[in-house]
């Protein structure tokens, strides 16, 4: 009877308001119905103003949730998150390459939305190196497709050049996420590129409100869960983006400023 329940595994940080991170992750692998486990890499003191601080966790550590989880569970999907430093990246992919936990879904957590730095700056070259060309999946943010991309993005042509460098650096799918960039701005469009070539805008209501924390993280952790499930890439990431905009658009009371998304509105 064990191991009968599809398992996936996030490598995030804990952010300790709940808003983001690897909290983030497991809510929506909960209400996506496939049971979550979490390698922390390192915790963040957040809260809904900003983050105050940040410690990385030492390798020998995460050697040992690796091989906690892959002694005993069965990894379907895995996604990274926030992985602070080099030294993390390699050890990340170190395992990554000696485990068998399935396709990665890789969230390159360079830098919030709110252009908060989550990684060190010497680090983009292993991500780039190590981590992006066993990437199933790539999920930038507008920020984080500039640096990868190695351009300043203004007009819809610059995202999609931008999308195409970035699988060019070895990731399968990209999904390169939109952002919001005009005042009475209707929709956010995020532009896809499939494996096969196939290339799309993926379009949802823009919703102006400032609990958008986690929208991210949710996002790659929905496309993992589903693609654990068996879904199609295409229909993963379409699930993902239509559940994270029901998150988006009912806010809830929670923290002062910029709080979480809704992880209740997220349809099982
Ligand atoms: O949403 C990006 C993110 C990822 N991981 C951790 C975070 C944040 C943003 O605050 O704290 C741990």
């Amino acid at each position: 009877m064990s191991n009968e329940f599809i398992q996936v595994a996030t490598i995030a940080g804990s952010d300790s308001d709940g808003s983001a991170g690897a909290q983030a992750d497991l809510h929506s692998f909960f209400k996506r119905g496939v049971y979550g486990t979490s390698i922390l890499v390192a915790a963040v003191a957040g809260n809904s103003y900003a983050i105050h601080d940040a410690h990385p966790f030492p390798v020998s550590f995460i050697d040992s949730e690796f091989k906690a989880l892959a002694d005993d569970y069965q990894i379907r999907a895995v996604k990274t998150g926030m992985l602070a430093n080099t030294e993390i990246i390699n050890c990340v992919a170190d395992n990554l390459e000696k485990y068998q936990f399935g396709p990665l879904i890789l969230d390159p957590v360079i830098m919030t939305k709110f252009g908060d730095e989550l990684l060190e700056s010497v680090a983009y070259e292993t991500l780039k190196s190590r981590l992006i060309p066993m990437a199933e999946v790539i999920t930038p943010n507008f920020f984080e497709q500039q640096k990868l991309a190695e351009l300043e993005i203004k007009t819809d042509e610059d995202v999609i050049q931008a999308a195409r460098k970035i699988k060019k650096l070895g990731a399968k799918n990209v999904v390169a996420k939109g952002r919001k960039h005009e005042e009475k701005q209707k929709v956010i469009r995020d532009f896809i590129i499939l494996a096969d070539g196939s290339e799309f805008w993926l379009e949802a209501p823009f919703y102006q409100t400032n609990r958008i924390n986690g929208t991210g993280d949710t996002l790659s952790a929905i496309i993992t869960a589903e693609i654990a499930k068996g879904e199609s890439i295409e229909q993963a990431i379409r699930t993902a983006k239509k559940q994270v905009t029901n998150a988006i658009a009912h806010p809830i009371a929670v923290g002062h400023q910029f709080g979480p998304i809704n992880h209740w509105q997220i349809e099982s």
